[in-house]
């Protein structure tokens, strides 16, 4: 398969923040146009934005550079809310959790400006040591409910990633997350795999994205060290394999760590792609 049909059945995604952190899953920061334009060249079609809060961002100047480099905002990620200022969905704290979840809603205002999707990861939070799961997974529910229901009227999509245990620990696996969205009937919400993840948490990768067929709306693809594609030992051949077996065609997004720096990431980042997702 060439690029050309590459760039037909997904849509390769480069992660932007405010600004570059070796430490953290985000290839650019900063430097909108230059990044922006960097990433359009080397084949990116979308951006998408991890910002705690999204008041935050430029987005006025980040969307007209996206219109001039023929690029979309592909969804909000939300877990530097719960990362830099602990707003968590299932906090014991009526006030906190109120706070993520109006967190949640401007997100998703913003999200439908642009046709966009709003992710949530780590702002479901974690469940304090030694209390009964099903108390914090009623609540999240009821909290992913709201959210979902809301985003639906705004014909914005809800992503729901499965992450490894040492940062959220419920929902770790593919089979954990759709069975989640089917029991409690998650309106518009689909289930985003992070190969990341999936290499500490699934014991049977491929069939973890089969198990989510339909249910999967959305990619984050980074190797067993979070650098970029081939940069660790991630079997990627078979993921993208199983891709193929359940038509997937949607995001398949650069969150990785920005190392050696930005640029090589994006490099080759896309050149592990171009290897692999044949
Ligand atoms: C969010 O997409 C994610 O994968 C988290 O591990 C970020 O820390
Ligand atoms: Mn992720």
């Amino acid at each position: 398969m060439d690029a050309r049909s590459l760039d037909e059945k997904f849509t390769l995604t480069a992660t932007l923040s405010a600004e570059i952190n070796p430490a953290s899953p985000v290839i650019m920061g900063g430097n909108y146009k230059e990044n922006i334009g960097r990433a359009s060249r080397l084949g990116y079609r979308a951006v998408e934005l991890h910002w705690a809060n999204p008041l935050e961002i430029p987005l006025d100047e980040i969307s007209s550079i996206c219109d001039a480099y023929d690029m979309k905002i592909s969804a909000f990620a939300t877990g530097r809310a719960y990362v830099q200022e602990g707003l968590s969905l299932i906090d014991d704290d009526d006030s906190v959790r109120c706070a993520a979840l109006q967190r949640l809603l401007a997100h998703v205002d913003a999200a439908s400006r642009f046709h966009a999707a709003v992710i949530i990861g780590c702002i479901r939070g974690n469940i304090p040591a030694g209390s009964a799961n099903a108390t914090y997974m009623e609540r999240f529910a009821a909290a992913a409910h709201t959210i979902a229901g809301y985003a639906a009227k705004r014909n914005v999509s809800i992503f729901l990633e499965a992450i490894n245990r040492y940062e959220n620990n419920y929902l770790n696996t593919a089979k954990e997350t759709a069975d989640f969205i089917r029991k409690y009937e998650l309106p518009n919400t689909k289930i985003l795999l992070d190969t990341f993840h999936m290499n500490i948490e699934e014991a049977d990768p491929p069939g973890a994205v089969i198990e989510c067929g339909d249910l999967l709306g959305y990619v984050h693809v980074a190797d067993s060290t979070r650098r970029y594609a081939g940069a660790g030992h991630i079997d990627f051949q078979s993921i993208a394999s199983a891709l193929e077996s359940i038509h997937y065609q949607g995001h398949l997004s650069a969150e990785c760590l920005p190392l050696p720096d930005s640029q090589t990431a994006l490099e080759n980042w896309i050149k592990g792609i171009k290897t692999y997702f044949i």
